[in-house]
């Protein structure tokens, strides 16, 4: 695979040049959905990122235990970024409301495992 590199080298550069930060993911979120967030929010966190992570649908009681620190919230309309990263999200469609919230980003980063990803 010659273009990861490539790819990875540039999620890294806009990391570092973002100061605030969203994470969204997909609607009725599950185990890797919540995992991805609240992982990649510490990191970022860890870099001394603004960092907040947003999901349509509250998280279900078996999956609290991922997010001790309620780190999910429900989005809110009229908040810039400069980074947004979709996490476990095939599609636009899949974060749902979310997906309007966050127009408003200089870079927009997609990191997800589904094949049916649409780019
Ligand atoms: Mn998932």
């Amino acid at each position: 695979m010659k273009t990861h590199p490539k790819i990875i080298d540039r999620i890294i550069d806009g990391i570092l040049q973002s100061r605030t930060f969203c994470i969204i993911s997909h609607i009725r979120p599950d185990g890797d959905c919540v995992g991805s967030q609240v992982g990649l929010a510490l990191a970022l966190q860890g870099l001394g990122k603004r960092v907040i992570c947003w999901n349509e649908d509250s998280i279900p009681d078996k999956y609290r235990f991922l997010d001790p620190d309620r780190l999910i919230q429900k989005p809110k309309p009229g908040l810039e970024f400069d980074c947004v990263i979709a996490t476990d999200a095939a599609s636009l469609d899949r974060v749902g409301a979310v997906a309007k919230c966050v127009a408003n980003r200089k870079l927009f980063i997609n990191i997800d495992h589904h094949e049916s990803n649409t780019r």
